[in-house]
């Protein structure tokens, strides 16, 4: 891969891994709505994904992309619409019109938000997403599929936790994912010879994983960082948080329990569509 562009740069995950990026990848471009304050010398393509020629403008003579761009929280319908939704959809039409060979599609543990951290879950489970936001990074992963299988895309979506050098609170000891590891996940992403379509969890090597990504290692994936070495600050930062039973149950955190109005009583004893 020798031209890749990122999207949504400008963000706090693509402002993290751009040096990353960019030795690994020096024919880099950068895009998103305005431009990082520092784009480390690298091309700057201003493009709003919501707009379509935009978009084609941004992927032109593009090898892989790199899809960070979007909504990246729970947000108002109008706003997952336009950014995630069509904003996904313009991305992938407008790769598959440039003949983009590879795409990595930044999906998110939203996705999966509604499974109990009870339970170890495989990369093949029925999706259960816990916001409108999750909600359509499963449309992105639908998207992926389809643009690998009909028009051989590779693309690989990673259900992201949370991108970050230290676990925020308790839920993120369990999906931290170090930027380093991502840059990892990526580059299997973006070279690796097998890959067709591909769903990977973006986690570091957690002791307390509730992901089970096999996949990822059968492809080569070796993170490096694990956040058990850091389950005090996770510790302090919990204990700003005030407990809140159906958030604490869920893997989306609050994600899940914001706008909740089902009876959780009764729903918490559910058992989830897990792989046979
Ligand atoms: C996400 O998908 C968000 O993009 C990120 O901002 C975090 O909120 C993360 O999930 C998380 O679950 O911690």
């Amino acid at each position: 891969m020798k031209k890749i562009l990122l999207t949504g740069a400008a963000g706090d995950v693509g402002r993290r891994i751009t040096p990353m990026l960019k030795a690994a990848y020096p024919g880099l471009v950068l895009s998103d709505l305005k431009a990082p304050a520092d784009t480390h010398g690298l091309k700057f393509v201003k493009a709003d994904i919501a707009n379509f020629a935009e978009t084609a403008a941004a992927v032109a003579g593009i090898d892989g992309i790199v899809h960070l761009g979007g909504y990246s929280v729970e947000g108002p319908w109008e706003s997952i619409l336009n950014a995630n939704i069509v904003g996904c959809y313009n991305l992938f039409e407008a790769a598959r019109a440039a003949g983009v060979k590879r795409v990595i599609f930044a999906s998110s543990n939203h996705a999966v938000g509604f499974y109990p951290r009870s339970t170890t879950i495989p990369h093949d489970v029925t999706v259960l997403p816990d916001s409108r936001y999750g909600v359509s990074k499963a449309f992105g992963e639908a998207l992926g599929a389809m643009y690998a299988m009909k028009h051989g895309m590779g693309v690989t979506c990673l259900r992201i936790g949370n991108v970050n050098e230290t676990p925020l609170d308790m839920r993120r000891m369990a999906i931290m994912l170090h930027p380093e590891d991502l840059v990892q996940l990526i580059r299997i992403g973006l070279d690796h010879p097998d890959i067709v379509f591909e769903v990977l969890y973006g986690a570091s090597a957690n002791t307390r994983a509730w992901w089970d990504n096999s996949r990822a290692k059968a492809l080569g994936y070796r993170p490096k960082h694990d956040s058990e070495g850091q389950l005090a600050a996770a510790k302090t930062g919990q204990a700003a948080i005030p407990a809140e039973p159906i958030g604490d149950f869920y893997q989306g955190g609050t994600f899940a329990s914001a706008e909740y109005t089902a009876n959780f009583a009764v729903l918490k004893g559910w058992k989830a569509p897990l792989r046979p």
